[in-house]
Formats: C-alpha cells, sequence, structure tokens
C-alpha cells in the first residue's frame, strides 16, 4: 500500500486530495515539520531532502516533488480521469502544476508564511510578507486565466487545491473568480472533506 508522508495544512494536502480522489487505499504518516521532526534520521533516510510530501510506493521506493508526485498518482489510475489523454491538455497541466509550485509556493507562499527565510533582519520582515503576497495574487491571475480556458480535472487540481487553500483560507486573500468558484467546489467534494478530517484541519 502506498505511504503519503504529510505536514497538517502543508502542500502535502494537495496529494492527499489527489490520493482520495483517485480512490486507491493509503496510508498517512505524519511529519511534525513545525517541530522539525522531518530533520530526524527517521526522516532524512525516507527523503534527504526533509520536505513533504514524499510518497511511499507499494514496492517502498519514495517519490518526491509534488509534481512528479502528482503526475505518478494520476498515470497509476487513468479511470479518475485526471491524466490528460490530449498532449496539449497534458502539457498544459504540468505548465500550470509547475508554475504554482515554483512560482506561487516557493516564491510567494513561501515569504509570506516564512519571511525570515527571504530575508534575515527582523525589521525587513513585513516588506518581505508584503513582497511574497504581491507574488502570489500575480500567480493567481494566470491561474485564473488558465481555469477559465481549462475547465477539466488533472493533476493539476492537487496543486490547485493546496494554493487556493492557503490563499482563500489560511490567508484570507480575496482571489480571482474563477479561482474562487474552483475553491467553492473543491472544498465541497467528498474527498477534500476527508482529507480535512484525517489533518484535523476546520475551515
Ligand atoms: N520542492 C518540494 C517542496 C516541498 C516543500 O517546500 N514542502 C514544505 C511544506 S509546504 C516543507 O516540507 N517544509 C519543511 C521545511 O522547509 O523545513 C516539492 O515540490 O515537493
Amino acid at each position: 500500500m502506498m505511504k503519503l508522508y504529510f505536514a497538517p495544512g502543508a502542500c502535502s494536502i494537495g496529494i492527499h486530495y489527489l490520493l482520495q480522489e483517485i480512490g486507491c487505499r493509503f496510508e498517512l504518516r505524519k511529519v511534525d515539520i513545525r517541530n522539525g521532526e522531518n530533520f530526524q534520521a527517521w526522516y532524512t533516510a525516507v527523503n534527504p531532502k526533509r520536505k513533504v510530501p514524499a510518497l511511499e510506493r507499494a514496492g517502498g521506493s519514495v517519490l518526491t516533488e509534488f509534481p512528479v508526485i502528482a503526475r505518478y498518482l494520476a498515470e497509476q489510475a487513468p479511470s479518475a480521469g485526471l491524466m490528460p489523454s490530449d498532449p496539449e491538455t497534458l502539457l498544459s497541466a504540468s505548465e500550470l502544476t509547475e508554475f504554482i509550485v515554483s512560482t506561487i509556493h516557493m516564491q510567494g507562499f513561501s515569504r509570506a508564511f516564512r519571511p525570515g527565510k527571504f530575508a534575515m533582519a527582523e525589521a525587513d520582515h513585513e516588506a518581505t510578507r508584503a513582497r511574497g503576497r504581491e507574488i502570489i495574487q500575480e500567480g493567481l491571475l494566470v491561474v485564473d486565466r488558465h481555469l477559465r480556458q481549462n475547465t477539466g480535472p488533472s493533476f493539476a487540481d492537487g496543486a490547485l487545491f493546496y494554493i487556493l487553500f492557503w490563499a482563500c483560507e489560511r490567508l484570507k486573500l480575496e482571489v480571482p473568480a474563477a479561482c474562487a468558484a474552483r475553491w467553492t467546489e473543491f472544498k465541497s467534494r467528498p474527498s477534500a472533506q476527508r482529507v480535512f478530517a484525517a489533518e484535523e484541519i476546520a475551515l
């Protein structure tokens, strides 16, 4: 059985959502990243990069990096309809997933949530957070355009799920209309309810 290493409410929630959507059996192993459990030897043996998500596959090998795990899961369960069959739609889903993870998450949310990673001086933290929010808002405009043109489900939904969760529920940002509509749709799904319950998240 697959095992997801996750931290409650972290980006791993997007992979957790995909696992629920594809309807496979899986185990969860919580990693307390707030208290540095990801730096403990047992976890660095799982993922030397010390990040979640990590997905242990049935044979025991571990996959890391959100876009890779998301696509792998979609490929494993073609009947879930998360792996676009049209090559252009597939490229577009990959492009969106990469943009969300490498730009909106890593450049935007990382500044907004953890300014100390970008600015040593405490005095610069507020400006760093503000810059993070700008990057998020600019990024969400790109995502919104994508959503208006591509309505079908894909593995990019995992990435969309966690940034919309962070934007709408954590930071309480006003997000563009198609993003807001997608978040309303996501959070009403039974898969999302199961994810929130398992991660003990109250919206
Ligand atoms: N490049 C990784 C990034 C994952 C990542 O940044 N995960 C965060 C949680 S949202 C993490 O594990 N942070 C722990 C830390 O930096 O100590 C991916 O795409 O999976």
